[in-house]
């Protein structure tokens, strides 16, 4: 059977029945989702929440799914550590995508016409306090380059404006925008579909740096181990994922702007929006017992399924210009961070590593941290270790002035003053080098137990002290 949310759900539920729990209770769409991913978070549980009653819904929603490390190396086979370069690697292989009959594609066998498009039927949440509504933030839009043919994929956050109309917006240089400005410039409305829950390999692979337009159906093929099934969409040209849970067919309206946010984004405050194109829907198809699926917006799960494809593309980057990077992370906790771990040749290897990775993804690094190979750059407090005791900020700080910028998602990209009126600016960029001086220079060693006597370490013996010993304890 092809790959989809529920294959993967499986394979979740298999690997630790504890990574998914169900949500019986009837929430709300605002803030009621959210409020049980907040929750756990705050005692730093991550568990997949499928909640089964959301109010005024006829579907269930699963959020809080792609919360962790571990659960994208249990879809890529392999182990954290190895996650860019085995992304980077299943990236430079695409797989082509294939076409099922419309009897074979799970996603048809529900529709809804266009007189009967009510958006308030799915569990579309609020997510944060200040949001300016409903939000779609784990729908992969899917738009035909009306030059070249091809189809491009992404994820852009959509406001739902009314039961039928939501917004689209879109950053810069993403390719989704444009695309759409083609269509603008002609006055022609521009067809799209949007892909609501799926295997993460198709999630992943429509928000990976593919370069030049397109591509990402085949990214989705080669994360998820085998060709996407595509199938027609009912109301235009395009193909989209056979067995996604729901598709929303509609399109973008070429003079129909409306306000759009504010909307919590990935660097934990509310930023971007202002004036964003309108897409009406006209269709809706969607499997039996369809689960919408939701990311929560500003969250951990923002964080790991935004920044891992960057991890990916960085470590494909500097590998090439430096051969000893071992491995990269862009940290689910600030991901305008990177750290890379290298087996040091010479002392320039660090600021080379460093411009490749800031070249790769210029528009949100502004700090990068090379460490050696005996750091873990996925332990945050081994990174902080290596800061404090191989670091000199005199020798091995580089202040890159105006970097970053102007404006976009960071909020150090902006000018503030007590109006409320910002002004776009440049922010910096800094590369700590936090390595040991290169060979042949003698350094410290690092103080270790040996480590084939850890193993040998009965961990299975430890038991808790029966209430006697815990006696002995009181004076
Ligand atoms: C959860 C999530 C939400 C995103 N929201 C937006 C958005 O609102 N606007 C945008 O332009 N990009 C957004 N992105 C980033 C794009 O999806 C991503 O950069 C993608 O590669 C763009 O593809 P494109 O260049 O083909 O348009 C988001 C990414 C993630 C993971
Ligand atoms: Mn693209």
């Amino acid at each position: 059977m092809a790959k989809d949310l529920r294959t993967y759900l499986g394979q979740l539920n298999q690997f630790d029945s504890n990574s998914i729990k169900l949500v019986d209770t009837e929430v709300d769409p605002r803030f009621g989702i959210t409020a049980y991913a907040a929750a756990l978070a705050e005692k730093g549980d991550y568990p997949a929440l499928l909640f089964n009653k959301v109010k005024g819904a006829q579907m269930a929603c699963v959020s809080n799914l792609l919360t962790s490390y571990e659960r994208i190396a249990l879809y890529l086979g392999c182990e954290v550590q190895d996650i860019p370069r085995v992304y980077g690697e299943k990236l430079q292989q695409p797989i082509e995508p294939v076409v099922v009959d419309r009897a074979a594609a799970r996603v048809k066998e529900n529709v809804i016409e266009e007189a009967d498009v009510d958006l308030a039927k799915l569990p579309i949440p609020v997510h944060n306090e200040m949001d300016g509504g409903p939000y779609l933030s784990a729908g992969v839009m899917i738009i035909r380059d009306p030059e070249s043919g091809l189809i491009n994929a992404g994820i852009y956050r959509h406001q739902i404006f009314n039961e039928r109309d939501m917004g689209v917006w879109f950053l810069g240089a993403h390719h989704g925008g444009l695309i759409y400005k083609k269509y603008k410039k002609q006055g022609k409305p521009a067809p799209i579909a949007i892909a609501l829950g799926h295997h993460p390999g198709f999630i992943m692979g429509a928000v990976s740096r593919v370069q030049g337009i397109g591509g990402e159906y085949e990214a989705a093929g080669a994360l998820m181990g085998e060709p996407l099934e595509l199938v027609q969409a009912d109301t235009s040209d395009l193909l989209v994922p056979a067995h996604a849970e729901i598709i929303l067919e509609g399109e973008i309206l070429p003079d129909n702007d409306h306000s759009e946010g504010p909307f919590g984004e990935w660097p934990g405050h509310y930023l971007g929006g202002g004036s964003v194109p309108t897409i009406r829907i006209k269709r809706i198809t969607y499997r039996n017992h369809a689960i919408f699926q939701d990311i929560v917006a500003s969250g951990r799960e923002h964080l790991v399924v935004g920044g891992v494809p960057r991890s990916g593309s960085i470590y494909q980057t500097v590998k090439k210009i430096v051969p000893g990077l071992k491995t990269v992370n862009v940290p689910f906790y600030s991901r305008m961070n990177c750290y890379l771990s290298i087996q040091k040749e010479k002392d320039a290897d660090v600021k080379k590593a460093a411009f490749a990775a800031l070249n790769t993804e210029p528009e949100n690094l502004r700090h990068i941290v090379v460490v050696d190979e005996d750091i873990d750059v996925f332990n945050g407090e081994e990174v902080a270790w290596a800061i404090g005791t191989r670091f000199d900020a005199e020798r091995d700080l580089l202040v890159i002035p105006r970097w970053n910028g102007p404006g976009g998602l960071l909020p150090t990209n902006w000018e503030y003053n007590a109006e409320g009126k910002n002004t776009p600016r440049m922010s910096s960029a800094v590369i700590v080098d936090a390595t040991k001086p290169a060979p042949p220079v003698v350094f410290p060693k690092r103080a270790v137990v040996p480590k084939d006597k850890v193993e040998l370490a009965d961990l299975a013996s430890l038991r808790e002290l029966n209430s006697d010993e815990k006696n002995n304890w009181q004076i």
